[in-house]
């Protein structure tokens, strides 16, 4: 390592005095300006990883559905999988560690792990649409030179598509080819094989209005639009021309706030649907005759998916153990219609989809989704192979699900999860209106309140239930049997300086009830910041 040029490099991106930064749900995330140092480190412990594993690293600059002010860094494992947890702490300490404890902080890492410097070190970079990003980039580009490893700026590209090239590289092809064009012919052939068995298919086209959040999302579909296939016409709204990235639209703006986005013109019935800012999540929705909105939350597309490869495994006499991964956020009634009505095994586990993936690979086929939409299918690498042997005349249904194309074997992806929904919804005959009838959500509130320290929170049972602040959870206890039907849980955000809500109930007026209540809770019990909520 020359420590000479690490000096004189890091001194061009300095840490802020005092500022301290938690390696969240999925990575870094604060205002864009509190992040150089930041993004420089991460560009060091990238090269570092990269040598641990002997593969290539992704960085992905984005802070996805935050607002625009905000950046992040999200880090890319081998597979494609994110950063794995037992490297977090590294990350946390690089990133915190003062000026001058850096290189004790890098040598101190590079012993733990067993890093062996003398390796080549390789990382892919990418960034979403935000003004910050670019400089941030340069910035990551920078640590990972600093230590002499090589890096291939892919620019800006979505979040899943950074994983893909990763997989891509560090499988040497057999995941497909590391580019946005092998990307692009990849999803888009997948695609037709599945829908080619559609009773539809060649009756005309499915048009989809997408609300791509004024992000990454737009440039890239519009990219991919000449390898989309005839029979999905995909309409792009919020292409950030205008207005700001995420603002008042986007996947997390609709689930938040179970509203339309602005900026997309709805006509009754018509399937629309939202990306987030950086394309790794996806919500449907519509309007019903009466002007009433509904929200299609990733709980109904683990549905979805559980459905046609429920039926399709039955079809072809397979045993093959599949599961649905949810977390708390899971709306009651949709683990309810998935474990009683399907008699599919739900899991849940703490939110961040680093956690459902990791929960996914212990099953044949693992769905999983967050209620944000953000989620996707794997299949093992075993089921494939003993499927292919056992079942050889079933071979061409067994094709369309293992794995199962389009979707992504490495993270969630809006475009690759947008392909997939069409092409069942087509396979299956179904409109938007019957999907949405498969069960009713239970009513519920997700809410926000501000303390002061959001990590005197601590939770336990998958976040289900709060340790501390002392007090609490019985007062959440207490609450909760004031409503019918209801149930109620808190935990810090890793993503924004927030505590977040979730409660369901008998009516959405008992939902927002508790909702308030138990937020009123939180800004008494766990040191509140500015006026107490209000209903
Ligand atoms: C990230 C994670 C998701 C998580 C979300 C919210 O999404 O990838 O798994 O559900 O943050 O996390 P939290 O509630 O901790 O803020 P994204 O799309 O923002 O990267």
């Amino acid at each position: 390592m020359d420590f000479e040029a690490l000096k004189k490099y890091s001194a061009l991106h300095p840490k802020p005095a005092r500022l301290t930064l938690q390696y969240g749900t999925a990575g870094f995330r604060s205002k864009a300006e509190q992040l150089d140092h930041v993004m420089f480190r991460m560009g060091l412990l990238a090269a570092l990883r990269s040598r641990a594993t002997g593969s290539t690293i992704g960085v992905m600059v984005t802070a996805s559905h935050n607002p625009e002010e905000d950046n992040g860094v999200k880090l890319v494992d081998p597979l494609g999988e994110m950063l794995h947890p037992s490297w977090e702490e590294y990350a946390t300490q690089l990133a915190n560690a003062e000026e001058q404890d850096l290189q004790k902080t890098l040598t101190e890492i590079c012993q733990k792990a067993a890093v062996n410097q003398q390796k080549d070190a390789s990382v892919f970079i990418g960034r979403d649409t935000r003004p910050s990003s670019k400089k941030l980039s340069q910035a990551v580009i920078d640590g990972v030179s600093v230590l002499g490893g090589q890096y291939h700026d892919y620019g800006l590209v979505t979040t899943p598509q950074l994983h893909y090239v990763v997989c891509c590289q560090n499988t040497r092809g057999q995941y497909g080819k590391p580019t946005l064009e092998g990307y692009y012919q990849k999803l888009s052939k997948a695609f037709m094989e599945l829908i080619k068995k559609s009773p539809g298919s060649g009756e005309g086209q499915r048009h989809l209005k997408i609300d791509c959040a004024n992000g990454i999302g737009a440039l890239k579909l519009s990219e991919m639009q000449p390898y989309l296939p005839k029979e999905v016409l995909v309409h792009i709204y919020n292409d950030g021309t205008k207005e700001k990235l995420n603002h008042l639209c986007g996947a997390d703006f609709v689930k938040v706030h179970q509203k339309p986005p602005k900026g997309l013109d709805m006509k009754p019935n018509e399937r629309c649907c939202s990306f987030d800012g950086d394309a790794d999540r996806i919500v449907y929705y519509y309007t019903d005759t009466a002007g009433h909105f509904h929200l299609i939350d990733g709980d109904k597309i683990a549905t979805l998916i559980s459905i046609f490869l429920k039926e399709l495994l039955a079809k072809v006499g397979q045993t093959l153990k599949m599961a649905v991964i949810q977390t708390a956020y899971a709306n009651g009634s949709s683990t309810r219609y998935l474990e009683e009505t399907l008699q599919v095994p739900v899991h849940c586990v703490k939110t961040g989809v680093k956690h459902l993936h990791h929960k996914a690979q212990e099953f044949d086929i693992g769905v999983y989704f967050e209620a944000n939409g953000h989620g996707t299918v794997s299949t093992s690498m075993q089921c494939i192979i003993s499927a292919a042997k056992t079942y050889k005349k079933c071979q061409i249904s067994l094709r369309m699900i293992l794995p199962f194309p389009p979707c992504s074997q490495t993270v969630g992806d809006a475009i690759s999860d947008m392909l997939v929904i069409e092409a069942i919804l087509s396979l299956k005959g179904l409109t938007v209106h019957q999907w949405d009838a498969f069960y009713t959500d239970f009513p519920n509130r997700l809410l926000k309140v501000q303390v002061a320290d959001r990590q005197v929170i601590d939770t336990t049972d998958a976040e289900r239930r709060a340790v501390t602040p002392p007090g609490l959870q019985e007062k959440i206890d207490a609450l909760v049997k004031k409503y019918k039907f209801s149930r109620a849980f808190v935990r810090p955000s890793g993503t924004e300086d927030v505590v977040r809500i979730y409660a369901e109930a008998d009516t959405q007026e008992n939902a927002d009830a508790l909702a308030h209540e138990v937020s009123l809770a939180v800004y008494h019990l766990a040191g509140g910041r500015g006026a107490p909520p209000q209903p």
